[in-house]
């Protein structure tokens, strides 16, 4: 072989090199988390954050850029739909300016295992790419349900005369039951309710005390109601522009953050118990008091995701929740 075509040879491999996946450059990607750091409802995420950068040197690394003071939750939707961020940890609820309908997640009657294999997990995601310009790789809070928590006692599945704290999650069922509703992000709800502005909140039952609520909070209603979706969204632009081999490795780190769903029930029973240690009291609706609850939280939840997404709700519906 002549010289020339032998480094001309070793040229176009180091080309082909450098273009295949194998040879592709690290990304990092910027990552933005709606809740403070820290804390439990964040916890999967800094867990899912460690474990990429452990096992994805030279592949994807995911650098953590700040928590809600960096980007107001309700911001972070737009955040990451623009690509000002590449990665956002966020619920359903602080996006419902983008996505009004997934408020459906919460109302999911299947896990996400069984989200993957029934199609729904499928149609969130194309929701997600078409209406915000995300992927929808993970959610975490399966297992966690929200709860009402109150400073006056709620004996009945009736909230009339109390004005109470929400977000998209509760609004429609909280209403339904009689409440006024004030929203606020997190980070207002100690002062609202330290300030007697509220007399009580919707939140999941992990993370009470993790801000400090409990010195405010006299008591919690139960039976709990639905169950808490917190997102991996990945810019879409973004995603697109990984190789296969970065995609892969992402969704199976996905698969093992919402294999890690699991463990919320043992979680669920310590935050009970640290409730209870802290004061906290238990006002627990039973019989025709407890079916109305949860009948109406069901309910009304529908109806306002059939309202606000008339063309997409019904199919929703049929995917995610289980025939009455
Ligand atoms: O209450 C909230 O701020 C809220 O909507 C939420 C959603 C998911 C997890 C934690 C809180």
């Amino acid at each position: 072989m002549k010289l020339f075509t032998r480094i001309a040879g070793a040229l176009a491999v180091s080309a082909l090199l450098a273009a295949s996946p194998a040879g592709a450059k690290e990304v990092v990607l910027k990552a933005v988390t709606a809740f403070q750091p820290g804390t439990l409802i964040n916890l999967p995420f800094e867990n899912f954050v460690k474990k990429v950068n452990e096992e994805g040197k030279g592949l994807v690394q995911i650098d953590v850029m700040g928590g809600p003071s960096a980007i107001p939750p309700f911001e972070l939707g737009n955040a990451v739909q623009s690509g000002v961020i590449d990665m956002a940890f966020n619920t359903t609820a602080f996006y419902a300016n983008l996505l009004p309908e997934g408020g459906a997640l919460k109302l999911s009657d299947y896990t996400m295992q069984e989200l993957r294999e029934n199609g729904g997990w499928e149609y969130l995601n194309e929701l997600h790419n078409k209406k915000m310009n995300v992927w929808f790789l993970a959610a975490t809070g399966d297992g966690v349900p929200f709860h009402l928590y109150v400073n006056k006692p709620v004996e009945k599945a009736d909230l009339k005369g109390l004005n109470l704290r929400v977000t998209p999650v509760y609004r429609a069922f909280f209403e339904k039951l009689g409440a006024a509703s004030i929203q606020t992000p997190p980070s207002e709800v100690y002062t609202a309710l330290e300030r007697g502005v509220v007399d009580g909140y919707g939140w999941p039952i992990q993370g009470v005390l993790d801000l400090g609520w409990h010195q405010v909070t006299k008591a919690r209603v139960d039976p709990g109601f639905y169950d808490v979706d917190v997102n991996v969204l990945i810019n879409l632009d973004k995603w697109k522009s990984l190789t296969d081999e970065q995609r892969a490795f992402l969704n199976k780190m996905g698969t093992w953050l919402e294999a890690a769903n699991a463990n919320n029930e043992q979680i669920n029973q310590q935050e009970i118990k640290k409730q209870a240690d802290a004061g906290m009291v238990v006002y627990t609706l039973e019989g025709a008091e407890r079916e109305k609850w949860l009948d109406t939280a069901r309910e009304a939840g529908w109806a306002q995701v059939l309202d606000v997404a008339p063309e997409t709700g019904p199919r929703l519906r049929d995917l995610l929740a289980k025939p009455n």
